[in-house]
């Protein structure tokens, strides 16, 4: 309420934002939880809470009056439709050189992505957070998160009989007839559950088109692990559809948090101040870097360091499709559900998921996300003509990615005597290069914070979210994400509390 004081404000509902509400909560600290986007508990019309691929209705796009599909062309025409303007789940975010896709709503990210949990290999560690002890991780923080997060893998002898893993199969025989490590990937999926829909026993998800604009069953996001936790505790508090605008030291080590109330067309209908001793930024790397670079330049927090806003990065993601021959049908039913991928990160910086195309009709082709090496950062800068945050990356810079990727694709496309598709991204246009689904740094451990994420020249005030990591993590990022957060509130909680 307005007026208010808290003891611990989280601005943010995903991954960090949940760590840090939970092991707060847990520590008998009342915390508040911020969050822009709907709390998505209540269903719609159709008795469901969200829409999937296929129909993309109100609920797909956050305040757009189009459908901005990552893969937006399908057999040369674009898929495209008109949607009324509403706060909906996935926000493809416009800065000049690149779209960014993330979360909105209790929950982020986790409610509308893939749910892939990878830990990073070991020996890439040190290049993912250079300043963190890596045993410590190893040994304590990624398995807590992996525990806290509930990731599981493929029964392998299910993958080699269902349909809907046609194209994960196809994916494997390609990469291995060329020499590949093809890998399995964790997931954050109910994998009993998905057995039970090829069965037909259960409602379906992963086999009904349903990913991007959230999963009506199966998927395990936030809503039902950390935040589920965190509410038991009877100690924490969310606010939907509040947008943080400002935070400022208030006197007595305090500090002003003002949030905007938002209408489901996104207009403000109420501003509202609270006082909160503590201060966690985990509204994500774009969203917790917007927030700090404009409060830097706006006079609110001018004490914030330089490195503020630097270190951004897009994990290197760029997207491809191939087309198979006509005796290497992928399948109609594809779980959207990726649970498998190509490893040649050693080799050649390129680590590749493969992808569903969920159409419901053959297409004949392979679709792959790969995770690449690009060492390209970009920065925020306030922009005071526009009153908005802008972001310097360049198109030309994915030029590095399609690189890496193409040590895969090029050799599998030589080996299989197949070429790459040219419609999923446009007219005659190969590669997914104008977009990411993993956006890394802007506050970056041990440089915009100190090695636990506290901002230099404000006691109380933290981030704890993927700002934190410096542009990559080798694999998807979520896993080392949350696992940082751990390391970070275990740490803040025993130390500052
Ligand atoms: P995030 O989860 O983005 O949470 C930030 C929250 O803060 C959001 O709910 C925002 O609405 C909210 N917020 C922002 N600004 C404000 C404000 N001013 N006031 C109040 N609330 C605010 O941050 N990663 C994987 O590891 N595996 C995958 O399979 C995978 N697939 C993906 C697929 C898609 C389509 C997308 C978009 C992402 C995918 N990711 C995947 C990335 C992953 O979801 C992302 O790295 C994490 O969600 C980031 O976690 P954070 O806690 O940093």
């Amino acid at each position: 309420a307005n007026g208010a004081h808290v003891p611990a404000l989280v601005i943010g509902t995903g991954y960090g934002g949940s760590v840090a509400a939970l092991r707060l909560a847990q520590a008998g600290v009342d915390v508040h939880m911020i969050e822009m986007g709907m709390a998505w508990d209540t269903p719609g019309s159709d008795g469901k809470i969200f829409c999937n691929t296929r129909e993309p209705d109100y609920r797909s796009y956050w305040l757009r009056t189009r459908t901005k599909a990552p893969l937006n062309y399908f057999l040369g025409f674009p898929i495209d439709r008109d949607i009324p303007r509403y706060t909906g789940i996935l926000d493809a975010e416009d800065f000049s050189g690149i779209t960014v896709y993330q979360g909105r709503g209790v929950g982020g990210g986790s409610l509308v992505n893939g749910g892939m949990a990878v830990t990073p290999k070991r020996e890439n560690f040190a290049s993912v957070l250079p300043s963190v002890n890596a045993d410590e991780m190893y040994a304590t923080y990624y398995p807590r998160a992996n525990a806290g997060l509930g990731v599981g893998t493929i029964d392998p002898a299910w993958f080699d009989s269902t349909a809907c893993y046609q194209y994960s199969r196809v994916g494997r025989k390609h990469a291995q007839r060329s020499g590949f490590p093809f890998v399995f990937v964790p997931d954050v999926y109910d994998w009993d559950y998905m057995k039970q829909e090829a069965a037909g026993t259960v409602t379906k998800s992963a086999l009904a088109g349903e990913i991007l604009y959230g999963n009506n069953h199966g998927k395990k996001s936030l809503q039902r692990t950390y935040l589920a936790q965190a509410r038991a505790t009877g100690r924490v508090t969310i606010s939907a559809l509040h947008q943080v605008t400002s935070v400022a030291p208030a006197g007595g080590g305090r500090y002003t948090v003002v949030i905007d109330q938002l209408n489901t067309t996104g207009d403000t209908t109420t501003t509202k101040t609270v006082t909160a001793d503590r201060v966690f930024f985990a509204a994500g790397s774009v969203g917790t870097s917007k927030l700090l670079v404009k409060l830097r330049a706006t006079g609110a927090l001018p004490a914030l360091n330089g490195e503020v806003g630097k270190g951004w990065g897009d994990n290197g993601n760029v997207m491809c499709g191939r087309a198979n021959h006509l005796w290497d049908p992928t399948g109609s039913l594809q779980s959207t559900i990726p649970c498998s991928g190509i490893d040649n990160w050693a080799a050649g910086g390129a680590f590749a998921e493969v992808a569903p195309l969920p159409t419901g009709i053959e297409t004949w082709a392979s679709f792959y996300l790969s995770i690449t090496n690009n060492t390209h950062r970009a920065q925020f800068s306030w922009n005071a003509s526009t009153g908005k945050v802008d972001l310097n990356w360049q198109l030309a810079w994915k030029q590095p990615s399609i690189d890496m990727a193409k040590t895969i694709f090029d050799k599998i496309n030589a080996k299989e005597g197949t070429i790459y598709r040219t419609d999923l991204f446009g007219i005659y246009k190969i590669w997914g290069d104008h977009l990411t689904y993993h956006p890394l740094g802007g506050a970056v451990l041990n440089k915009a914070t100190d090695n636990y994420g506290r901002l230099a020249g404000y006691p109380g005030l933290y981030v704890i979210d993927g700002a934190l990591i410096p542009g990559n993590t080798t694999v998807n990022p979520f896993v080392t994400i949350t696992a940082l957060a751990e390391r970070n509130i275990e740490k803040i909680i025993a130390t500052d509390l």
